[in-house]
């Protein structure tokens, strides 16, 4: 690698979208969360589990059921920049009394956040399919019973305005609000990480300058 490209690779890294994985046990909702933030907020998202190793990304959405379990008390304590979210908020009858009992098992805030009612794109041939009775089983699955009650009580609203009802809802922008609030800290991460990848590249082409000199004086 030429120094040239080690300071476009340390450039390119510091100037990279925010990434973001959504971790956590199997079947908590994390498609579904990660879904909703690539959506919403435009961020490269993937899916971890427990299992391999950690992946490569700037910050870690934990993603807990009900209550939280073993694995995510490990998880928290594992370090790292990290943001817990009580998933499925749409299912729970008093979801940010869950929340707060999970923060205080778990030492850390916790947002009650239904990925599902974050996720959903409302289309205009939805808001017919919404009214009637019985609801569609397609339609249910996509908006849950919580979405489908939320889209009745609006009444007849352009597609839009029910995607932002649902989207204020679901709680999602309480997590926005987290992923700015470390974006500093990442940030400041990043430039630290690229001066030292700079020096590194800079120490490096020192090295070959005196290499080829030696070389030089050796050939003449
Ligand atoms: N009601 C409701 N269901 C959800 C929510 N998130 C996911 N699900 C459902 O839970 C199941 C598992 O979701 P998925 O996102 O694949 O979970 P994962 O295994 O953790 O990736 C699917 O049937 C989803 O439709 C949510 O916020 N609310
Ligand atoms: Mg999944």
């Amino acid at each position: 690698m030429t120094v040239d490209d080690a300071v476009a690779r340390a450039l390119t890294r510091r100037n990279a979208p925010l990434s973001v994985a959504v971790g956590g046990h199997g079947r908590t909702g994390r498609s579904t969360l990660a879904a909703a933030i690539r959506a919403r907020f435009r961020l490269p998202t993937v899916v971890a589990d427990d299992e391999g190793p950690p992946p490569d990304v700037d910050l870690t959405i934990r993603v807990i059921g009900a209550q939280p379990r073993r694995c995510d008390v490990a998880a928290v304590a594992s370090g790292g920049a990290m943001i817990v979210v009580a998933g499925k908020a749409d299912l729970r009858g008093d979801p940010r009394a869950l929340a707060d009992i999970a923060a205080q098992t778990l030492g850390v805030p916790v947002l009650p956040v239904s990925g599902l009612l974050a996720s959903v794109t409302v289309v205009p041939g939805d808001m017919a399919l919404l009214r009637s009775d019985p609801v569609d089983p397609d339609v249910l699955r996509r908006f849950g019973v919580e979405g489908v009650a939320r889209a009745r009580e609006l009444g007849v609203v352009p597609a839009e305005v029910l995607t932002a009802r649902l989207r204020e809802v679901s709680g999602i922008d309480a997590v926005a609000a987290a992923i700015r609030s470390m974006s500093t800290d990442i940030a400041a991460g990043r430039d630290r990480r690229m001066r030292a990848e700079l020096r590194l590249a800079a120490a490096r082409a020192v090295d070959r300058e005196l290499v080829e000199s030696a070389l030089a004086g050796v050939a003449s």
